[in-house]
């Protein structure tokens, strides 16, 4: 079996000092669960831009569609996953020469690490349907700190993935080819690197579903066995058969979810372009 614990990989994330804090007390917890930044390495970017290719994972390309194509004269490219953030910089560069493209590594969770002057007015923009990624009080907190960031005159847009035929949505988190579940087991390669810790991802299966009350879909990885897994400065893990860390959620709002979110922020809903027929949209914030 390969040794998956220890490779000399340069850090591919922003540096995360607590990262062993939070997985410890996410492992502890009765459902064990991780955050799904944990993702973004830079094989789990090239999986998720997978992803956005399949046919069943509709949100990238409807968002995609929505947009106008207006370009700006400073774009700040804000990301965890570093050394892919640096990569995409250089294509754009390469794409739009006119573009000054200033990228900004960031675990948005805690901080935007914005450039200390920016051109104005400037439009935040928060897409793919991302904000679904955060529990309630954590996205309003990100979208708090992103109000706090704006100027009168700028604005926010924002992708939300809406409310839907549940088989849709779980269709697009099961993809035939087997993307997304590569991508869920990424992030045990990910605790690998940059914890020493010991995951075989071959032990953990796949499994994503929606959940009607809270208007989720649940990435979770189930172990498939009895089995320990040990990280340095934690100890070790124990996992029963059919256990699972919840690696991911992806809320799905609808108009009224949004507003409240805004309120709790500090915005206002100025415009509300969306595709009925996926359905899957964009917001445009201002400050209230
Ligand atoms: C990148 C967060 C928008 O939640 O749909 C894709 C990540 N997870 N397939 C999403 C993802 C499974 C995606 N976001």
């Amino acid at each position: 079996m390969p040794n998956l614990a220890r490779t000399t990989r340069p850090l591919e994330r922003v540096p995360n000092p607590g990262m062993l804090a939070e997985v410890a007390a996410g492992l502890a917890a009765p459902q064990k669960e991780l955050s799904p930044k944990y993702f973004y390495d830079q094989r789990g970017s090239e999986l998720f831009e997978a992803i956005t290719r399949l046919p069943e994972y509709y949100p990238t390309r409807t968002e995609r569609a929505l947009l106008a194509t207006g370009l700006a004269e400073l774009y700040v490219p804000i990301d965890v996953s570093a050394t892919f953030l640096s990569q995409t910089a250089s294509q754009l560069r390469r794409e739009y020469p006119g573009l000054a493209v200033e990228p900004a590594i960031a675990d948005i969770s805690v901080e935007l690490n914005l450039p200390r002057r920016m051109p104005r007015p400037a439009l935040f923009a928060f897409l793919g349907g991302t904000i679904g990624n955060f529990y309630p009080p954590a996205a309003i907190r990100l979208l708090a700190r992103v109000r706090a960031a704006m100027g009168p005159g700028d604005r926010f847009l924002m992708g939300v993935d809406l409310r839907k035929d549940i088989a849709r949505i779980e269709a697009a988190y099961n993809d035939s080819q087997g993307v997304t579940a590569e991508f869920n087991r990424n992030m045990l390669l990910v605790l690998n690197h940059e914890l020493g810790a010991d995951f075989d991802p071959r032990a953990f299966e796949h499994r994503a579903f929606y959940d009607t009350v809270t208007h989720r879909i649940e990435m979770h990885l189930v172990s498939s066995r009895t089995q320990v897994v040990e990280i340095p400065g934690l100890g070790p893990v124990p996992f029963a058969a059919g256990e699972s860390i919840r690696t991911e959620i992806s809320t799905k709002y609808d108009r009224a979810s949004v507003s409240a979110l805004f309120d709790a922020a500090g915005l206002r809903i100025e415009a509300w372009p969306i595709d009925p027929a996926t359905p899957f949209g964009l917001v445009v914030g201002a400050p209230e």
